[in-house]
């Protein structure tokens, strides 16, 4: 399927994969409209996109958590933007990594708001679109979180189960329209994700990744453009994918210690 001219939907555009896969649509000449809660941020990505050869960019500032304002924003689009063919749902975080029993609850409430129900607020308010046109493809981020839980990790991964279980219970809802879903299930990647999950501690952030070589932004990205970019009668459901370093969400080798096995 060509990309070029298509009108790809990025939540969570401000930085990490949401930005690496702006840059990479861009690439391939597609329209980008792109959101995030930092609107300066995101009007940065914009500018780079359009030097890396989007045909054109919108943004604006949403938080997916807030259910009225993601119906009033897709609501409230220029016709030249309401046509969305592709949908990214890549909003998305992590905070804490607390036992459970120990958990915070605001940290809960946020994962489970933004990774879950702001991924449900968000599709609720596109697909039907897509339906009515007759073409779409959905793209949601997962996680190899989602395919096994770590210590400490129990509610993050809960997020991304659910992710798993939206995106398949999805696919069988739109059999028999020719929209698409597909999900991207990355394993460690460097981004800012450990710097939130730990508030800003950047020696906690940079232990996660010590002695491994984690995913980039960009290998996500490039996955996800692939995904779409299929003969149309082709739907990539899942695409569980992580570095040469990492196994599955409990297993990696560290290089400097020589370690292989849980070495969360
Ligand atoms: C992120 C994967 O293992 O860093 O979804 O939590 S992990």
């Amino acid at each position: 399927m060509s990309i070029s001219g298509k009108t790809v939907f990025i939540t969570g555009a401000s930085a990490g994969i949401g930005e690496a896969t702006a840059y990479a649509f861009a690439a391939e000449g597609a329209r980008l409209l792109l959101c995030a809660r930092r609107k300066e941020k995101v009007d940065i990505v914009a500018e780079q996109a359009l030097v890396k050869g989007a045909q054109a960019v919108q943004t604006f500032d949403l938080d997916v958590r807030d259910h009225a304002a993601v119906g009033a924003s897709i609501a409230a689009l220029p016709a030249e933007w309401s046509s969305i063919d592709i949908l990214v749902n890549n909003a998305g975080l992590s905070r804490g990594l607390d036992k459970l029993y120990q958990g915070q609850i605001d940290d809960w409430e946020e994962m489970i708001d933004t990774n879950v129900k702001g991924l449900l607020y968000v599709t609720r308010a596109v697909v039907p679109g897509m339906v009515e046109r007759g073409s779409g493809h959905i793209v949601n981020l997962g996680s190899t979180a989602g395919e096994l839980p770590y210590p400490g990790g129990a509610v993050y991964c809960a997020t991304k189960a659910a992710e798993k279980s939206i995106n398949d219970g999805l696919r069988q809802d739109l059999l028999g329209t020719p929209v698409r879903v597909t999900s991207i299930d990355p394993g460690m990647v460097e981004t800012d994700f450990s710097k939130v999950r730990f508030r800003g501690d950047e020696s906690r952030a940079a232990k996660v990744y010590q002695g491994v070589v984690p995913l980039t932004p960009e290998d996500v990205a490039d996955a996800i453009v692939w995904a779409v970019a299929r003969p149309a009668h082709v739907n990539i459901a899942h695409v569980l994918m992580t570095s040469v370093t990492q196994a599955n969400s409990l297993m990696f080798h560290r290089e400097q210690t020589g370690t292989t096995g849980n070495t969360r």
